[in-house]
Order: C-alpha cells, then structure tokens, then sequence
C-alpha cells in the first residue's frame, strides 16, 4: 500500500527516538515547513509530539493507535497481521477486508480500525464502537479445506481470543462466536466467506473487542463489558491484538493439519453454561435442554428431552 508522508514521518517517530525536522526533510525530501505542516496534522489526530527547536520531534504519546508499526515489534507470527492495512476511521473493516481478498491479499492481511462507525453483527445486528477505546480487526485467510469446516474457524478464533487474553481475564465462550466475561459480552465474531461453486476463495474473520471502555450505549449497557471494566485497568489495543495473533496463528496451523478434533477439549474448557439449563433458538423452534458440549464438528450438543441433540446453525438466548 503506497504510504503517505504523514505515514512516513509517523513510522519514524514511532521508533521513539528523537528526529531533527532536517533529517526528516532530507529523508523524504520534502521542506521542513511540509514537515511542520505534517506534525501539526499528527498532533490534531490525537498523537502528543514534543518539537524542540534544536533537537527535533520525540513522539511522546501514540494514542495507543492501531498503527502496524506498533504491532509489528510484538507480533511472533509468520503471517497473520504481517501486512496491516490501518484506518483511522472505517464503516468497516469487513467490507474493507472483502475487497482487499478479491484483489488477491495474502492470507494473514490484517484489517485495522480506531473507530468503526457501521460495525456488523450477525444476521443484520450491529456491532457498536466508541472512538479509540475498542478493536475493530477483520483477518484474512484462505484455508484449503472443505466449505462445511469453514465455521468450525469461529470457535477457533473464539477460543484462540479466550485463551490469549486468560492471562487478564477468566473469559468464557458462548456457543459459537461470544466472548463472555462475568456474563456480560466483552467480544464478538462475525465469520464470513467468499466462495466459488464448492471452494472457499477466502474467508474473513472479524473481531471486535471492548477494551477500554468505560460506560456502553443504554441497549447493551447491561450485557456488555470491556477489559477496563474488569480488570480495573487500561490495556493497549495493540498488545491484545498481538496477543490474539500470536496464539491463533498456530492454532489454525493445527487445524489445517489434524482438523477440528484437539479443539474440542480446549473449547469445552471455556465453554460458558456447560451442563447448565439453557434456552437455544433455531430457526424453527425455541427449546430448552442442558448445554453438554460440541462434536468434534464443531456443532453444538444440547440434551433434550428426546436425548442428545445436535445444532449447526443456532442461538442461544441468554
Ligand atoms: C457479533 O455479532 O458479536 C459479531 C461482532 C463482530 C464485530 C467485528 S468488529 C470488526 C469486524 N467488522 C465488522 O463490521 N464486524 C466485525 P452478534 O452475535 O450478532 O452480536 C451483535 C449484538 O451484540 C448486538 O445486537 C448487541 O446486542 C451486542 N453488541 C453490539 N455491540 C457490542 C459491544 N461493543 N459490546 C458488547 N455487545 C455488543
């Protein structure tokens, strides 16, 4: 992606070391006053820059953006997230996500967002975000495996997330694309495809996570959470979406080579209401019965009262 010359000088500052506006001019070859005029830009975007006449510009505060150059010294993956594509601001980053997989983006190409203002749910829902306190990030691969595993990759992206932020948080996992923590929602999945007859072309993974959020809208207020709200701290965006990557990538190496079954084990784990009475709505009717797990599909096991039963497409109301 052809970077601006406000990218440029922001990559350099991100190093976090002192610049001269000389150095800066003579390595983009633009004037110091272009230079100044970009830094003035910077800083209305939200980034503190110190500017000293004799010794340059220090980056004193990135505004914990998003930005590749601040996920990059954090990531141990091969390809997830080894080209990023940044916004600003975004509708969102599954429609950027689809585009760029039509033009032939490598697998792991990573959308990123600090404010998504038309974030999607599941069947038409909204996916609501406040202004740098949220991720928003829609990754892209291309797995080679038949169409019908395709949505085993929501709960391995599910767990993948649980597990990695496990360190912070006791995160749980409502069947199959919720991330629970305490009951209240801390994050969601949105699993998409781009299929040809029977082969997937490609498939995006859009995540949104509520990290440093104070308060909610009134419709979600009391079943939604962020990192922040429970563990009494903030955390940099980009350090969780590092961590997320740094566990997933492996994971769905797994997958593509010995398949769904070792997940079962590690899902059932995090499994939020396992061997509780839960209420489950699919397209036809609304039962009830005891949440015992998933097969090694991937599908969810409720016990009925006709016995054990099995559900691909479902919801469970709670
Ligand atoms: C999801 O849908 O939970 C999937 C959300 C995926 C969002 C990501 S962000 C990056 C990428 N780009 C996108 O445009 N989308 C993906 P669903 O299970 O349908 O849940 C939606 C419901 O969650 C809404 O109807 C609300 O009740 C609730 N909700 C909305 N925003 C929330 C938030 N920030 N935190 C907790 N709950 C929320």
């Amino acid at each position: 992606m052809e970077r601006t010359t406000k990218q440029l000088i922001l990559s350099r500052l991100l190093r976090k070391e002192r610049v001269s506006g000389q150095e800066l001019a003579d390595s983009l070859n633009i004037s110091r006053t272009a230079i100044w005029k970009q830094i003035d830009q910077l800083r209305k975007d939200g980034y503190e820059i110190d500017a000293n006449k004799k010794t340059g510009y220090l980056l004193l505060d990135d505004g914990d953006r998003l930005f590749e150059a601040n996920l990059l010294p954090l990531l141990r993956t091969n390809t997830f997230g080894r080209d990023v594509v940044h916004y600003e601001e975004t509708e969102t980053t599954q429609r950027v996500a689809h585009e760029l997989a039509q033009r032939a983006a490598p697998e792991g190409t990573l959308v990123l967002c600090d404010h998504q203002t038309q974030g999607r749910g599941q069947l038409g829902r909204k996916w609501l975000e406040e202004k740098g306190k949220g991720i928003a990030m829609s990754l892209i691969l291309r797995p080679d495996v038949p169409i019908q595993t395709a949505g085993q990759l929501t709960i391995l992206a599910g767990v993948a997330l649980a597990e990695s932020l496990a360190p912070l948080v006791d995160a749980k996992i409502k069947w199959p694309n919720d991330i629970l923590v305490d009951g209240r929602k801390l994050a969601g999945i949105l699993t998409e495809m781009q299929a040809e007859s029977d082969r997937i072309g490609s498939i995006i993974i859009g995540i949104g996570v509520n990290v440093n959020h104070d308060s909610f809208p009134p419709d979600i207020i009391h079943r939604a959470t962020s990192l922040k709200s429970s563990t009494g701290c903030e955390h940099k965006r980009s350090e969780i979406v590092a961590r997320f990557l740094n566990t997933f990538e492996p994971m769905y190496t797994q997958w593509l080579e010995h398949g769904f079954t070792p997940f079962v084990e590690r899902f059932l784990r995090l499994a939020d209401r396992k061997d509780k009475l839960v209420t489950l709505r699919t397209r036809e009717r609304v039962l009830t019965g005891i949440l015992r797990g998933i097969t090694k599909e991937g599908t969810l096991l409720i016990e009925t009262e006709h016995g054990m039963e099995e559900f691909h497409s479902a919801e469970l109301v709670y």
